[in-house]
């Protein structure tokens, strides 16, 4: 008799997703006239996943050499979603539990001309989505490769029209005690969890606010219904379930960094030569590549040191790591 041990990173199968979670929002985007009838490149790979949500493949972002998209039970059943819970697997569980991420209302403020309250489900509409496949590599050294929907971060930045005082921007996620129940089991974080980027990484065309996941809407495990994609950094740059948004003239606090600034640094961009204080960053493990697969190496920059590495210029990674 074989007896099949499950690895932490396996997916339980009991755990897969159910349809039903996705119907009401898929619902709206239907109503919303948003719904294409062209079947999208990256949606037939997904379990379940048969009905194309509202986007084309950007064919600038196709999956990266030597890298297939990492399966959809893996992209939303492995999550780190500190507000729900540290364990990998029960973020789609507790998030699913009765946490409304619809309608949601995103804030724009800071240096910017005038300040913004955006309905989300709008905002997506006029940002007409796009689809693109990023490597997705997280700070505690495994990977994944994910098709994500959503636009670039810049286009917001334009109608946000911020100051010439404004030089970098601050995320924040939602706070609901009653929604996640993260926020009092784990009281030692600085809730709400917030990010931020400099103004130039912020407008640099990788920069991208996912809505959806391969073709379906965000599951809220992933950060419904709007969150930051930033490719060349560590995953917990990317921040999930927006609120809002400010420009700053300094640099913001985050609540990684200010919970362990030696472990996590503002800049967070992936580097192999520079090791977590507590592991190696030089190689990867990929989710979905089963228990027994080799760790590959790590990329500088993630892999998009063509896009980005111009941004650092004259900097340190050493030090601004
Ligand atoms: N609000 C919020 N955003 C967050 C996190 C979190 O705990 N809370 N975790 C981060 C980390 S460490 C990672 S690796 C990614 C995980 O995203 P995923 O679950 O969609 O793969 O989200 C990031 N964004
Ligand atoms: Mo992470």
């Amino acid at each position: 008799m074989q007896i099949k041990i499950a690895k932490d990173w396996e997916l339980r199968e009991s755990e897969v997703t159910s349809e039903d979670a996705y119907l009401s929002r898929r619902r709206m985007i239907k109503a919303l006239g948003l719904a294409t009838a062209s079947p999208l490149v990256f949606s037939s790979l997904a379990e379940g996943a048969t009905e194309g949500f509202p986007t084309k493949l950007n064919k600038k972002y196709l999956p990266p050499k030597g890298t297939k998209p990492t399966e959809f039970k893996y992209v939303t059943g492995y999550n780190n979603f500190y507000e729900f819970s540290t364990d990998k697997f029960e973020p789609r569980i507790l998030a699913n539990r009765g946490w409304k991420t619809e309608p949601w209302t995103i804030e724009i403020g800071g240096h910017v001309e005038k300040p913004l309250k955006l309905d989300v489900n709008e905002l997506a509409k006029e940002m007409a989505p796009e689809q693109r496949v990023y490597r997705f590599r997280c700070v505690e050294a495994w990977s994944m490769v994910i098709p994500w929907d959503g636009f670039p971060l810049n286009k917001l930045i334009k109608k946000a029209k911020p100051t010439s005082k404004a030089k970098y921007l601050k995320f924040t996620t939602f706070l609901d005690k009653k929604a996640g129940p993260g926020f009092q089991k784990y009281p030692y974080y600085d809730w709400p969890y917030t990010e931020g980027l400099r103004m130039d990484e912020a407008n640099n065309e990788l920069s991208f606010l996912a809505t959806g996941i391969y073709g379906r809407a965000l599951p809220n495990q992933n950060g419904a219904p709007l969150r930051l994609v930033v490719p060349w950094k560590y995953g917990f740059k990317c921040i999930k379930s927006i609120v809002r948004i400010d420009f700053t003239d300094k640099q913001p606090s985050t609540l990684w960094n200010a919970a362990a600034p030696r472990e996590y640094g503002f800049y967070a961009n992936v580097n192999p030569e520079v090791a977590h204080p507590r592991w190696s960053q030089a190689r990867e493990r990929v989710i979905g590549a089963g228990a027994f697969a080799d760790r590959i190496p790590t990329l500088k920059f993630n892999g998009y040191q063509k896009e980005v590495g111009h941004l650092y210029e004259g900097m340190d990674l050493k030090k601004n790591f």
